[in-house]
């Protein structure tokens, strides 16, 4: 049994938290069904990928304070280690993709939603830090990738107070792209990825490395980054598949992943 379930449709795969008598609170175990899930992936038939939660409260309420409860100093390190490596691994995802986020997003079920490139909520979505209630810190990425979303003071505000933030101030802020009503949630996170899975995955795949790594340099240095991206594209295929059709004036190109 797996904490964490897989349903592709077509060429969207949808990962599902999958504890929802802990509201999916991450755990150990869930940490390394991620993984797993994420190493089951098929990137050759796979254009996008979609992350939610079990159940209709929470995406995932956090880490899971019991197994954290008696941690010593060293164990604490050790979890929180594995678990910026799995959602690094997320983030950095040879594919696009997308929080479909359903209900409570508090701690690491925020920082996991924030190591995916896009968010979408549902109207009862809750988003917070709450971590300083609980004497720690943020530990699955939090204190780094929350900034880079929002900025840096509204970011401060945030974990400083450990204030939840409702679907409306996430939108205003930039945590999500989107908010809909619960049961329009997952159609539109599938849309949203059918629409993705159109272009020509070399190219989207190219695009999210070029930003990804763009974000941690310097201006000069992420051009070259463009640079290397773009050019790579040159010589596939789907480049020369995308332009034909362009200048044939051919509608819906199918892209092969070539
Ligand atoms: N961990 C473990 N169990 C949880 C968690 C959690 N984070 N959240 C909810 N649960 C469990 C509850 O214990 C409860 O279980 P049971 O039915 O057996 O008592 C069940 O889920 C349902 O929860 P509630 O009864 O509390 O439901 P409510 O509707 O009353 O409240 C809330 C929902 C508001 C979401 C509430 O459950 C809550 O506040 N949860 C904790 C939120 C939180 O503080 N999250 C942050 C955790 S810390 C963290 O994520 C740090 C990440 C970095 C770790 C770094 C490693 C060192």
């Amino acid at each position: 049994m797996s904490f964490v379930t897989s349903h592709q449709e077509g060429s969207i795969l949808t990962l599902t938290l999958d504890r929802p008598q802990a509201l999916n609170a991450l755990n150990g175990q869930v940490l390394e069904d991620l993984d797993e899930a994420l190493n089951g992936v098929d990137r050759n038939t796979v254009r996008c990928l979609i992350l939610t939660g079990a159940g209709d409260r929470a995406f995932a309420a956090g880490a899971d304070i019991a197994a954290m409860a008696n941690m010593t100093e060293d164990q604490a390190a050790a979890f929180s280690r594995r678990g910026n490596e799995v959602f690094r691994r997320l983030e950095t995802f040879p594919l696009p993709t997308i929080a479909a986020v359903n209900g409570y997003a508090l701690g690491g079920g925020c920082e996991l939603a924030m190591a995916c490139d896009i968010r979408l909520c549902s109207e009862n979505a809750v988003f917070g830090q709450p971590e300083v209630t609980l004497g720690i810190t943020p530990g699955f990425g939090g204190t780094q990738r929350l900034m880079r979303l929002v900025g840096m003071g509204k970011a401060k505000e945030l974990i400083f107070s450990a204030r939840n933030v409702k679907a409306p101030e996430a939108l205003e802020m930039g945590l999500v792209n989107a908010v809909y009503a619960p049961e329009e949630l997952l159609p539109a996170a599938k849309q949203l990825a059918a629409r993705i899975a159109r272009n020509a995955p070399i190219a989207v795949r190219a695009c999210k490395a070029a930003m990804n790594e763009g974000t941690d340099l310097g201006m000069d240095e992420a051009m070259a980054a463009e640079v290397r991206e773009f050019s790579g594209c040159f010589e596939t295929e789907d480049q020369k598949r995308g332009m034909q059709g362009f200048l044939n004036k051919q509608k819906n190109i199918g892209f092969e992943n070539k």
